[in-house]
């Protein structure tokens, strides 16, 4: 007899940054997986008993996989390029992945919680947390753009697809939709941004295709 295949369920939300990360990082390695809409916007879904036996931080995403269930997208990135490995999501070079890793915490760290639709409640008006979420994003964007001006080839790192790019395209996305944020004063930042947006793991993978296909 055959082992049947625990399915791959990924819990996220069509508009969500982190969520992005997982589905392009799905995407890459060749992992069918079906998406499960979480809905932390109108519904506050991620807030519910049901979810939280999913993810106890209540957020999104959370993926089910080989009989196991994930969450941080970060933890989850690892996970799939551990037992996936082809194609490789970490430079060889010690520097390369220090590069890499810079990235990926000034936006995983230093933007995506500080803009974060859960804060929101938080602030007595919305034009304050409009300007409290402004503010950090563009001070990440200013980092962004220093820190790509040295490590950026083809991919924000030299010539190969990596993390970072996972975590870049996301959250410029958010920065540019939801932020109205202009990224023409941050030469390579929104010069990769345009080219990366052109690869197939974030064409497939775009919110507005998630969105439309719920
Ligand atoms: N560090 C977490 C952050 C997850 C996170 O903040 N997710 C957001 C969407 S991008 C969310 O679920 N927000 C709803 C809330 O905080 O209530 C990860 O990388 O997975």
């Amino acid at each position: 007899m055959t082992a049947v295949k625990p399915q791959t369920i990924l819990y996220g939300f069509w508009l969500s940054s982190c969520t992005w990360r997982v589905r392009a990082a799905l995407h890459l390695k060749k992992i069918p997986y079906e998406e499960r809409s979480v809905d932390i916007l109108h519904e506050k879904a991620q807030l519910t008993d049901q979810y939280r036996a999913i993810n106890p931080s209540q957020k999104v995403p959370a993926l089910c996989i080989d009989g196991a269930t994930l969450v941080e997208s970060m933890a989850i990135i690892e996970y799939l390029d551990e037992t996936r490995p082809e194609p490789p999501l970490k430079p060889p070079s010690p520097l390369q992945r220090a590069r890499m890793q810079e990235i990926c915490e000034t936006v995983v760290s230093g933007i995506q919680p500080l803009q974060n639709i859960g804060l929101k409640g938080y602030f007595e008006t919305e034009d304050k947390y409009t300007a409290f979420t402004k503010y950090w994003t563009e001070r990440g964007l200013q980092s962004l753009e220093e820190l790509l001006t040295k490590s950026a080839g083809t991919y924000c790192v030299g010539d190969q697809f990596t993390k970072a790019d996972l975590c870049l395209v996301p959250q410029l996305y958010n920065a540019v939709t939801r932020h109205k944020l202009d990224l023409g004063k941050y030469r390579t930042v929104s010069q990769l941004y345009e080219k990366l947006l052109k690869e197939q793991s974030f064409e497939e993978t775009h919110p507005k295709k998630v969105r439309n296909s719920n």
